[in-house]
């Protein structure tokens, strides 16, 4: 007999995919880890000395770690529906990686560090030509200079109307904010994109 949708095990649930995406050090580990409702599946090495000639620590301070796969979270929104977070690496040497984790996926969240912000030029770069929508989180370090949303959106020459939202990934709330906004934003895109696949014609 079937089972009531209720009883249906976590693995049939239906799962939206949200990419956590930036710069080296940026905060993605950080924020899947402050809104996951799992213990994060983290994939963190050690930095090491040899590392150091390719991986740019420059500007990160007291970084001792780094992801090397991936991070993964966990948000149940009702039984049956979920969000997937999946937190990049953030180094140039495991883009190989990224094509595989934005397969399917909703959107994405680019964190941004002001002192940095060129970092996540790559980030922005992919998912405006992979056509995935995003929205720019700024991770406000206390050491950051403050920007506002307007000057982080020109310095990165973002398409008008991405949004910039400023946020703290150690917090919860403020991380739950983040997804709310791209979740909003990127509901609007494929609602667009819906409407020019079909038509808004009614057929017959
Ligand atoms: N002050 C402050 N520190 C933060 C914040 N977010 C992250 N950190 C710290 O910054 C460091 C880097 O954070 P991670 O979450 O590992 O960054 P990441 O983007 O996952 O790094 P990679 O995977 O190596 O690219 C850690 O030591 C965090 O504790 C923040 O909002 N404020
Ligand atoms: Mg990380």
């Amino acid at each position: 007999m079937d089972s009531a949708p209720s009883d249906r095990r976590v693995d049939d649930a239906l799962a939206l995919k949200i990419l956590i995406a930036g710069g080296f050090g940026v905060g993605k580990t950080t924020l899947v880890g402050s809104v996951s409702e799992i213990r994060p599946l983290r994939t963190e090495e050690q930095l090491s000395e040899v590392g150091t000639s390719v991986d740019d620590t420059g500007g990160v301070d007291e970084k001792a770690t780094t992801t090397v796969a991936m991070d993964f979270g966990r948000i149940t929104i009702r039984a049956g529906l979920a969000v997937y977070l999946f937190g990049t690496p953030g180094q140039d040497r495991f883009w190989f990686l990224w094509d595989e984790l934005a397969t399917g996926a909703l959107g994405a969240v680019v964190l941004a560090d002001t002192r940095r912000l060129q970092d996540c030029f790559p980030a922005v770069d992919y998912f405006e030509h992979r056509s995935i929508p995003f929205i720019v989180a700024v991770n406000c370090f206390p050491q950051s200079r403050s920007y506002g949303a307007h000057e982080v959106a020109r310095a990165l020459d973002l398409d008008q109307g991405t949004p910039v939202v400023l946020c703290d990934a150690r917090d919860r709330d403020s991380g739950k904010e983040v997804l709310i906004r791209l979740v909003e934003y990127a509901g609007r895109v494929h609602t667009a994109r819906l409407l020019d696949t079909v038509g808004t014609e009614p057929v017959g």
